[in-house]
């Protein structure tokens, strides 16, 4: 297992390469062109310098995180196939820096929800919380505001404001979507794609839908064993794989974790790790790594039993020790949070 740190790029980060390769057992970061829309061609020489600039660092670059889906492919519009083939264009461009791994999601409109993004806990710390009843009765629009004013100008990733400038057009467009429709759209996409990522050496892996269950209507695709199990049938190249996120999932207490970790582990070729910790109603705020709801000692030992070879990031962390920055990607926590998985990892290790 490759350990890497979500990194944002230049001009978007408060946190130095040079901290994050002080973190024991890193090997790389995996970051994004925040600037470039969905839709867009990643260009050649856009690629090189986000890729020098984190190897002149000592660090490696093999996975992006992410390259976002224009919404038309999302909806099946005719003019996706333009965007599919600047998304291909983007997967060859990836190949001449070396990227191994694209992180992305097929979420209709909206990244991820959550209703406070700075939940301050009884020992002080911050992190990011989901209050069932105050999703139910808000809308994306009114969260989207809220979010702007709790971040105080950081553009938080799936919630850009281009993307948000059009929210209610964009949801009137998918009245009607039905999760058949949304999975065939799927399809078309990654039957077009994979030739091209076979071809390149790049395993597309696909980020679970946060939360897990039905938000303002929308479909959801990857939300359980079930839709996991649907969406990589749809094309059953390796290269059509998963990104594990502990934290998306483990948000529906009916998902067994670990379980699925172990049924799909081919197909697995990022891992994003983080906890949480339920309170009443099917509300929760994402823990500390070590004290929450999931059982990450089990997680880890699925991943280790199964001899995963993939990427690992510690997903998010609160903000701890008087830390400022953009929620959930705070230094200290996710280091705290690496320091704990390798822990584990190293133990299985020595104990087979
Ligand atoms: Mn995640």
């Amino acid at each position: 297992m490759k350990m890497t740190v979500r990194w944002y790029g230049d001009g978007q980060e408060s946190i130095p390469l040079s901290y994050i390769k002080q973190i024991p057992r890193v090997s790389g970061v995996v970051t994004s062109l925040l600037y470039k829309q969905a839709g867009e061609v990643w260009e050649p020489d856009e690629c090189k310098k986000m890729a020098d600039n984190i190897r002149k660092a000592g660090l490696d670059l093999e996975v992006i995180e992410s390259v976002n889906i224009h919404e038309d492919i999302k909806l099946g519009l005719p003019s996706r196939d333009e965007y599919i083939e600047n998304y291909i264009k983007t997967v060859k461009n990836l190949r001449e820096i070396g990227i191994k791994v694209i992180c992305y999601n097929f979420m209709p409109v909206l990244d991820w929800a959550r209703s406070d993004l700075f939940y301050e806990l009884p020992d002080g710390s911050q992190t990011m919380r989901f209050d069932d009843s105050f999703i139910r009765n808000t809308t994306p629009k009114a969260l989207a505001d809220k979010y702007k004013k709790d971040c105080g100008g950081i553009a938080l990733p799936g919630w850009e404001p281009e993307r948000l400038a059009n929210i209610e057009k964009t949801l009137l467009q998918y009245e009607g979507m039905t999760e058949d429709k949304y999975f065939a759209n799927a399809k078309y996409f990654l039957d077009a794609i994979i030739p091209t990522c076979e071809e390149c050496g790049i395993k597309m892996a696909i980020h679970p839908d946060d939360p897990p269950f039905n938000i303002f209507g929308l479909p959801r695709l990857i939300n359980n064993r079930d839709h996991i199990a649907r969406f990589l049938s749809l094309n059953d190249s390796v290269y059509n794989g998963l990104t594990l996120c502990t934290g998306s999932l483990g948000a529906d207490k009916n998902n067994d974790v670990p379980a699925i970790i172990t049924e799909f582990l081919p197909r697995i070729h990022f891992t994003h790790i983080r906890n949480l910790k339920f309170q009443e109603n099917g509300n929760f705020y994402e823990s500390s790594h070590q004290d929450g709801s999931l059982d990450i000692y089990k997680i880890v030992k699925a991943f280790h039993d199964g001899g995963f070879e993939g990427y690992c990031r510690p997903d998010h962390g609160r903000m701890i020790w008087g830390e400022k920055g953009r929620a959930g990607y705070g230094l200290c926590d996710r280091a705290l949070g690496i320091a704990y998985i390798n822990g584990i990892w190293e133990a299985l290790e020595r104990n087979t």
